[in-house]
């Protein structure tokens, strides 16, 4: 991708090293280059992810719960990502329940009402059930059917991009009647498109099911996106420039969008409730972080090369940056963010703070080694310093301060990986989740 600057401003020389300093200066100034080396990286001290509202660290997991979570999860809304929306009524119309795959699996596709009035919101789930074991192991379990973990995660260009199956439906808002038939016609060539990037079969054999729906039903991703989103009924601004400095955007709208879809996974007799793990990709991996930070129901998070706003430390001066990622997307994060883009060190939080409101629970953050914009040290330096919100709990996070090889997977309660290549979602990446989840959440 090609990454627009920030206008030069000034750089200032300081002892120790080069700290640019850059400010936001006329639209005739040269883009600032991007830095990709480590060298150029300024020192940071990051705020103490323990500190309650007194600033007094906490030292028992009692006092994370009642104080120092709420406090700092409270931060992350007020200069990140927004408040979080409050929950609607979820009203689900299965659309249809087919087997798939020879009978291997149980493909659903089912729609979802965002609220009780009518015309409100509603997005449409595409969910895989692995085929339970076909001779029941006990007569007292016979009728009851077998409960799978599930991977959740929200898709870019629509469910029937995610797959080539021709039975899958295309998004809501080209199945609509104001649809053009060129839109209807682009949708249908790109079915399967994005099917790389789920593996549906390798994950339904490690006995895992698998949900998806389009993040274009919660908020399409534009920067004009928000009249159309879930916002507005949700008692948020139609616009972008509108907005209150903590109001949410496609980021808050996104996750929450997760949660709605996790009120009805868990209404499922196959799916248990228990272990819904939540996934995403790259803009919708730091959404996958915002979702499993405000909804402790997930089981487990997992930040597939989320960068910069989600696993990546923001006072590393490398790729891409707060200032750079506001400007290009101003729809993602709250307002108040983006007055904090050159001067990162002045946020009360950073992305170990967010990672850290996972804690306890099992995270799971992956990087690639050729995904520079994204800052992979970075993610893994992020996940270094969540750490102490796990020892909190007497549990170790990844274990290690060292950043370990390509395709070497680290980490106890915190799991990690390099994977050589490039910012994607591959196989490799699944069946590694998979692997950490099997050991993290193990069945019954
Ligand atoms: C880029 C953005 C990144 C990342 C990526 C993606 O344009 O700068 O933060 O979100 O898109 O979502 O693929």
């Amino acid at each position: 991708m090609n990454a627009e600057g920030l206008w030069w401003g000034s750089v200032v020389a300081m002892a120790g090293g080069v700290c640019l300093a850059l400010t936001t200066g006329s639209a005739a100034a040269e883009p600032v280059p991007t830095n990709y080396d480590e060298a150029l990286v300024r020192s940071y001290t990051l705020p103490d992810l323990l500190a309650g509202p007194n600033q007094t660290p906490a030292t028992t997991p009692q006092q994370w719960r009642a104080e120092v979570r709420p406090h700092q999860l409270r931060l992350l809304e007020q200069f990140v990502y927004g408040r979080r929306p409050a929950a609607v009524p979820v009203v689900a119309e299965m659309v249809e329940r087919e087997s798939a795959f020879d009978g291997r699996a149980t493909r659903v596709q089912a729609r979802l009402r965002l609220g009780n009035r009518p015309d409100a919101h509603a997005t449409e789930v595409l969910l895989y059930i692995p085929t339970s074991p076909a001779i029941p192991t006990s007569p007292a379990t016979a009728s009851a059917p077998k409960k799978f973990p599930v991977f959740l995660h929200l898709n870019f260009a629509g469910n029937h991009a995610e797959s080539a199956d021709a039975d899958i439906r295309l998004p809501l808002h080209i199945s609509a009647p104001q649809a053009t038939p060129e839109a209807v016609t682009a949708a249908e060539a790109a079915r399967g498109t994005k099917a790389v990037g789920w593996p549906i079969q390798k994950i339904l054999e490690r006995g895992y099911a698998t949900a998806t729906a389009t993040s274009a039903d919660f908020y399409p991703d534009n920067k004009d996106g928000q009249a159309q989103s879930v916002l507005p009924g949700l008692g948020y601004a139609d616009t972008v420039a509108q907005r209150a400095a903590d109001e949410p955007g496609s980021l808050g709208a996104w996750a929450w969008g997760l949660s709605r879809i996790l009120d009805w996974l868990v209404t499922l007799p196959e799916i248990d409730a228990s272990r819904v793990i939540v996934v995403g990709h790259s803009r919708l991996g730091k959404a996958a972080l915002w979702a499993g930070a405000g909804d402790e129901r997930f089981a487990m998070v997992v930040s597939n090369n989320s960068g910069c706003g989600g696993a990546a430390l923001e006072r590393r001066n490398f790729g891409e940056t707060v200032a750079k990622i506001t400007t290009r997307f101003p729809h993602w994060f709250c307002p108040t963010l983006a007055t904090y883009g050159d001067r990162e060190v002045d946020l009360p939080v950073d992305q170990h703070t967010l990672l850290a409101m996972v804690a306890p629970r099992p995270l799971y953050v992956a990087s690639a080694v050729e995904d520079r914009w994204a800052d992979p040290r970075g993610e893994f330096l992020g996940a270094v310093a969540a750490e102490p919100a796990w020892k909190l709990f007497g549990l170790e996070g990844l274990g290690t301060t060292q950043w370990p090889p390509v395709d070497t997977p680290i980490g106890r309660q915190i799991g990690y990986h390099l994977r050589s290549g490039k910012h994607d979602l591959l196989e490799y990446d699944w069946l590694r989740f998979a692997d950490f989840a099997d050991r993290l959440l193990p069945g019954n």
